[in-house]
């Protein structure tokens, strides 16, 4: 795929000095995101991309990749993103790389991004995504040579070179000059998706489980006006033969909500933002019902009236792994040797519903001759990649060790091979996970700010201010709680604070680390809370809150059950001497709860 310099030859590149130079903003939890007002200023995304170049330009020669000229475009179908996608396109290929870009105008999906980049074997791929954001926000992500997405070492470099001083003007080729230049082609990432997922999940076998059903499948898919929408009729449609009813998947530049900013949907699968499914699937008259976000690395799946958690469809996914033959993955060079270990990864601030399988499966992989490993990582996904990516994150991310990103409708077919396979429902084979090896209850929520005022008002950067002000304060007021041992012992409501404590994290090569990946409450009756702020917001600040709860029984009331947790939340923060916001928006709220004694 790649092409020498020399096939560059007979362009002629110019150099266009930046009218304004902004301070681009290092990478968060998956990338950089930012409202479209500031993404959208004179020469931002020009300065963003030959930052990028210059990265890519200069890495050494004994790097993994080096000698690939090759990078992949794509992304969601957010408002610019097409525009955004081409202007990049004549950049990257002025600078001496060669561009393929995803069908379509450029819309694709981060997982189908992340498996083209590989198959491809390409140096990088710029994924142009707010992910969950709202059409008002823009996002990139950058993913490396093997499809992960890019660590703290790649992301440092690229911030540097984004703000440096040799960053003064970017280079760049007309878009006629691109496109007949032959180094600016399309791919076809939704075919090349299809590929990769019948050689999973092995459709044929699928095409005639589904074929030998007595009753068809009823199937409700929600695209949330993203990405998804072309992939999941290219598995479910084309290659399963199957008649879903679509929702919101044709790829929409408002991210299937209204065009008026101040009433901007978040394309994010999760009970919140999901009325109009969870409704649909109280009916009882679907199978399977999923919803995705806008680049389809996130999925909420269920069925039946019934709704799944992410861990706990990990904990499905692991009983019944060797469906897909897990194990394969895990083995180096295809052979079993006694070092070889699958590893089941996920975030701290996950629920530990997998944790929870660790002797089952340790003897499971013991008769394959395998060894185990289960483990905690900090939040974003990057970090599961690192290992193999077969993991979890509560945010409704799961990965697949064939690639090296989350991936929404990887989820949904093994959901459905497993039913197919069973012959049970979501809720029926959740339950057996849970009589076997008991329920983590889990509900996060957040303690946040936005700006109230628009990027184009003279007293935003003010506002934004004031924000940063409050977040370093409620930083300071945990930290020092943290160092201070304050709080132990005291009680908040009904609970009393056993320990509070900061969790760091490192990673396998030892030498990247997230200090204070995540700060532990343990408060009595075996109610614990996560937090963490987090990294992918466009402005003001998000705590984020994640509460768990074990229990043998499964089939109790979760609010009842985590309202004193809640509570004793409002409590310590009100305690801590913050009082800008409290906690509050739980995600459970909107979720059915399932029926007592069940
Ligand atoms: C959130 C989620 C995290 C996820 C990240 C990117 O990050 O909590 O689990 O990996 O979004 O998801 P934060 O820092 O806001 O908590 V997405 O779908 O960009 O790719
Ligand atoms: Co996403």
């Amino acid at each position: 795929m790649d092409r020498t310099s020399s096939e560059t030859r007979g362009l002629d590149p110019h150099f266009v000095p930046y009218r304004t130079r902004t301070n681009i903003p290092p990478m968060g939890t998956s990338g950089v995101r930012q409202v479209q007002e500031i993404f959208n200023q004179p020469d931002y995304l020009e300065q963003f991309i030959q930052g990028i170049a210059y990265h890519f330009r200069s890495l050494p020669a004994n790097h993994p990749a080096a000698g690939r000229k090759t990078i992949l475009l794509g992304g969601d179908p957010r408002l610019g993103n097409r525009e955004r996608i081409l202007k990049s396109a004549e950049i990257l290929v002025a600078n001496g790389f060669s561009v393929l870009m995803a069908e379509s105008g450029g819309i694709a999906s981060t997982p189908a991004m992340s498996h083209a980049i590989r198959h491809k074997e390409a140096l990088a791929g710029v994924i142009f995504t707010a992910s969950h954001n709202p059409f008002t926000d823009v996002g990139i992500k950058v993913n490396l040579h093997d499809g992960s997405p890019a660590l703290e070492d790649t992301a440092r470099s690229i911030h540097s070179y984004q703000n440096s001083e040799e960053n003064r003007g970017y280079y760049t080729v007309s878009r006629d000059e691109a496109r007949n230049s032959g180094l600016l082609e399309e791919i076809p990432t939704v075919e090349l998706y299809g590929d990769l997922m019948d050689r999973i999940f092995d459709f044929a076998s699928m095409r005639e489980a589904i074929r030998g059903r007595e009753r068809p499948l009823r199937i409700l898919l929600d695209g949330m006006g993203g990405a998804a929408g072309p992939y999941l009729k290219e598995v479910f449609s084309k290659r399963l033969e199957l008649h879903p009813e679509y929702h919101r998947c044709e790829p929409d530049p408002y991210l299937g909500g209204a065009s008026d900013p101040r009433r901007a949907n978040h394309p994010e699968p999760d009970f919140p933002y999901l009325s109009h499914l969870i409704e649909k699937n109280a009916t009882g008259e679907y199978d399977l019902v999923a919803a995705y976000d806008s680049d389809a690395d996130r999925r909420l799946d269920g069925g039946s009236g019934f709704w799944i958690e992410s861990a706990d469809e990990f904990a499905l996914f692991a009983l019944h792994a060797d469906l897909i033959q897990l194990e394969q993955h895990f083995l180096p060079s295809g052979e079993h040797s006694p070092e070889a270990e699958v590893v089941f990864a996920r975030s701290a601030v996950t629920s530990p519903a997998v944790d929870l399988m660790e002797e089952h499966l340790r003897r499971h992989y013991r008769e394959k001759g395998l060894g185990l490993r289960i483990l905690e990582t900090a939040t974003g996904f990057k970090w599961i990649a690192e290992y193999g990516n077969w993991g979890v994150e509560e945010s409704n991310g799961l990965g697949n060790p064939w690639i090296r990103e989350k991936d929404g409708i990887f989820s949904t077919l093994f959901l459905l091979k497993i039913m197919l396979q069973t012959g049970q429902t979501p809720r029926e084979l959740m339950e057996e996970v849970w009589r076997r090896f008991g329920r983590i209850y889990f509900a996060r929520g957040e303690l946040s700010r936005a700006p109230e005022r628009s990027a184009s008002d003279p007293a935003y950067q003010e506002e934004l201010r004031s924000l940063e002000e409050q977040k370093e304060r409620l930083q300071n007021l945990i930290g020092e709680a943290v160092r201070e041992g304050k709080g132990r012992g005291e009680m908040f409501g009904t609970l009393q604070l056993e320990s509070l404590d900061s969790w760091d994290y490192v990673d396998p090569t030892g030498a990247l680390r997230s200090a204070g990946a995540a700060t532990i409450l343990q408060f009595g009756q075996g109610n614990r809370v996560k937090m963490r702020f987090s990294g992918t917001g466009s402005g003001g600040y998000t705590l984020r809150l994640y509460l768990t709860h074990y229990s043998r029984e499964y089939g109790l009331s979760k609010r009842d059950l985590l309202s004193p947790v809640t509570d004793a939340l409002s409590h310590f923060f009100t305690w801590l001497g913050f009082r800008d916001a409290t906690p509050g928006s739980y995600n459970d709220e909107k979720q059915p709860e399932m029926e007592q004694g069940s």
